[in-house]
């Protein structure tokens, strides 16, 4: 016998899986759309994760073991299905991996039986968040997450080290866990990417060097590094691509996003940038891009942000954010941006290949000072007040 809350329950799940997504009628910018309803949030989670279905044991039908978000995910397209790893992040402040499956990639996002369950190599880690999901040229798709443990060289209970675990897998099911990721010059490291194609023969990362587990202290922006043995993977010197520039929106600090996505002009990459305001740290996502034979090297860069939070996305367990670490593109080159907003719950924002290398390529770049960007503004004005008169 089953509680008959729990065909209440089932209903409103089997109901919100089910919802068709549209896009939100109310925005646009020409660069992506938006879309009207998150295609995650804690109310995906299934029933069976969270609560005790045996009567007898849950006469109530209480939740046992809630969801509190679910929000950074991964994101990769296999055999024409979305996947993203998501970060769900349960009632007890742990987070953890679970795949959901799609086949629009802008709804009907359902979560396979089980979450992830990695193997446990490193009994100090505590938390791990925010799987960034590479299809590699080596045959397989790589996880490089955040491993966090407590930093025990310190007496302070919420100091914490932040490292980049990494995991294999050729289907989403069997995870290999390989040794976290050694940065010889960066303490800390957090939004590690794993580059889709050999360099020079060696695996490829963007880094996110950082002195600290919350401040990146001397870290300048994204780094990038080669190392040859991903298995043991160590990373000498780490190249400086994106940085933090005074008074743009990587001040406070930056991170790689999604993997970056090859077309005809370069590799584009989405990532994160962040400020400090007076309300706390606001998180944006932008874009720039780099070289296609030699990736670290910077060859357009959009003056300011892509998506920032807007309405209700400002609002969450970390209010003011929105993060990206998973995009994908399907066949037909449309673009699908997974970002969450914050800390909460999480959104697609859908472009084309086309769209976002014209964005990256066309917008101009952030002059840094205030008279600069009003001449960049004029300029377009001016142009613009000639191009009606044409028409008129
Ligand atoms: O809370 C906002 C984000 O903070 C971290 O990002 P960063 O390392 O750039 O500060 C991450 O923990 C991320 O998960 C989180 O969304």
């Amino acid at each position: 016998m089953l509680h008959k809350q729990y065909y209440k329950e089932l209903q409103k799940y089997e109901a919100l899986i089910n919802r068709k997504n549209e896009t939100d009628k109310s925005f646009y910018n020409g660069i992506y759309d938006r879309y009207k309803y998150p295609v995650l949030t804690r109310e995906h989670i299934p029933l069976t994760w969270q609560y005790d279905l045996n009567v007898k044991t849950n006469p109530y039908f209480m939740k046992r073991l809630g969801i509190n978000a679910v929000m950074n995910s991964g994101a990769i397209e296999l055999n024409g299905k979305y996947y993203l790893v998501a970060r769900i992040e349960g009632d007890d402040r742990k987070s953890f991996f679970g795949v959901a499956e799609s086949n629009s990639g802008t709804d009907g996002f359902r979560f396979w039986d089980y979450p992830i369950l990695l193997p446990d190599k490193y009994p100090q880690e505590t938390n791990v968040y925010d799987m960034r999901l590479t299809k590699h040229e080596d045959g397989y798709i790589y996880g490089l997450f955040c491993s966090e443990s407590k930093d025990n060289s310190v007496n302070d209970l919420s100091a914490a080290v932040a490292a980049a675990g990494i995991v294999r897998t050729k289907d989403l099911k069997t995870w290999e866990r390989l040794d976290n990721l050694v940065t010889e010059n960066s303490p800390q490291q957090r939004n590690v990417v794993l580059h889709p194609e050999f360099i020079d023969g060696k695996y490829a990362f963007y880094t996110r060097p950082m002195d600290d587990f919350i401040e990146t202290g001397s870290g300048g922006g994204i780094g990038f590094g080669l190392c040859g043995d991903i298995t043991h993977a160590v990373i000498g010197e780490e190249k400086l691509i994106s940085l933090r520039k005074y008074h743009t929106i990587t001040e406070a600090k930056n991170g790689a996003g999604a993997v970056p996505v090859k077309t005809e002009k370069g590799w584009i990459h989405i990532a994160h940038g962040v400020r400090n305001t007076a309300a706390g740290l606001r998180y944006v996502i932008y874009a720039f891009a780099t070289d296609l034979e030699d990736p670290s090297r910077i060859i357009a860069e959009p003056s300011g942000l892509l998506i920032g939070p807007r309405e209700g996305e400002r609002i969450g367990d970390v209010s003011n954010v929105v993060f990206t670490n998973g995009a994908i593109v399907n066949e037909n080159g449309e673009v699908f941006i997974y970002y969450a907003s914050g800390d909460t719950r999480l959104h697609v924002a859908v472009t084309t290949i086309d769209k976002l290398t014209d964005y990256v390529f066309r917008t101009p770049e952030d002059p840094l000072r205030s008279v600069e960007c009003v001449k960049q503004r004029y300029d377009l004005i001016e142009k613009n007040l000639e191009y009606l008169n044409k028409y008129k």
